[in-house]
């Protein structure tokens, strides 16, 4: 009995010390495994004398039953401090800023592009849309463009092995338009154009956003006044203003729209900012519109052009590079 006392005390002390689940598990079959101590006590209840054997066998099973308990009071205190350890290694702060907080912009062309949809949308434009895969008839021909101009010279387009092109206008846009509305007519298209042209001024792909409005009695007076209003409203500032006289195939008479710029250094310039014209007889008659009847004036623009000036970009290629750096001053 004392034996089987001094078992108990022991062992309850070696589990009180066990360090971790292993050494718990190692006890466990030292004490109670089939070789164990105390199972190895109860193997010997029956060397002993008949009248001894039933108070120790209750002994010996008191033991096992405390040691049984110890064991598994031990092992949830054990895997409480581990689920304990393992969740201050993994602690999450859900309250910390996430790494990946920026924020992405629209493109300044983008930007500059809607801006230009939103003025002209205002002056009662609607916007259309048309493919980038032109035909001849759409991007030249239609548009009084003389078989041999040199635009059309390979040297400028992008030509498809069976004929088709890249537009190097929106204005195969316009022609689908006035193919399908009646007069009167005011529309705008803007979106990419494609010339094989490149160096610091030039991108073999750049925006453009044209215009056309077509009624019964418009006049270059109408043109100049809604250019005016969209350079007014664009820049948010008035100009001196020029329109001189150039040559579009689908504008007669045509112009250049200079404005005057002021420089850094206090003094100013002339910038041309647009084409613009009076819609050739050619072009309407070309679309079913009877030129007798309705005269039209449109106009285009090169988008990246109006945002170098109005954000003071000096190089076109910085729209094109990607460097977040510089796109983020527009976000
Ligand atoms: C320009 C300059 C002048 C223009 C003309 C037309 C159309 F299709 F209606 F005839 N669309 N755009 C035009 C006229 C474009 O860009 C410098």
């Amino acid at each position: 009995m004392a034996d089987i006392q001094s078992i108990t005390t022991q062992s309850l002390a070696d589990i009180a010390g066990a360090a971790s689940p292993d050494a718990l598990e190692a006890l466990r079959v030292a004490l109670l495994g089939k070789s164990g101590s105390i199972t190895a006590q109860l193997k010997a209840l029956g060397a002993l004398p008949g009248d001894q054997r039933k108070s120790a066998g209750e002994a010996i099973n008191r033991a096992r039953d405390v040691i049984s308990e110890a064991l598994a009071a031990r092992k949830a205190a054990l895997d409480d401090a581990a689920l304990d350890t393992r969740l201050a290694a993994e602690i999450l702060d859900v309250t910390l800023p996430g790494r990946d907080g920026e924020r992405g912009g629209v493109h300044p062309v983008s930007r500059t592009m809607e801006r230009m949809v939103e003025i002209f949308g205002r002056l009662g434009y609607e916007l259309a849309d048309g493919p980038e895969i032109e035909d001849d008839w759409h991007n030249f021909e239609a548009l009084n463009f003389p078989p041999h101009h040199p635009a059309r010279a390979m040297h400028d387009t992008f030509y498809f092995p069976d004929g088709r092109l890249l537009r190097t206008h929106t204005s195969g846009v316009q022609v689908r338009y006035m193919k399908d509305v009646k007069p009167p007519l005011r529309m705008i298209a803007a979106g990419k154009v494609y010339r094989s042209d490149s160096d610091q001024t030039h991108s073999p792909m750049f925006h453009q956003l044209e215009g056309l409005l077509v009624d019964e009695h418009s006049t270059f007076a109408d043109l100049k006044g809604t250019i005016t209003e969209f350079l007014r409203a664009f820049f948010e500032r008035d100009f001196e203003m020029l329109f001189k006289p150039t040559y579009f195939p689908f504008v007669e008479p045509g112009a250049d729209v200079v404005i005057k710029w002021d420089t850094a250094d206090g003094g100013s310039r002339w910038l041309e900012v647009l084409g613009c014209g009076m819609v050739h007889p050619n072009v309407l008659r070309a679309v079913g519109i009877d030129p007798e009847r309705y005269t039209g004036f449109a106009f285009g623009m090169g988008v990246e052009r109006l945002a170098m000036l109005r954000y003071g970009i000096n190089d076109l290629r910085a729209f094109y590079e990607n460097d977040v750096r510089f796109l983020k001053q527009f976000a």
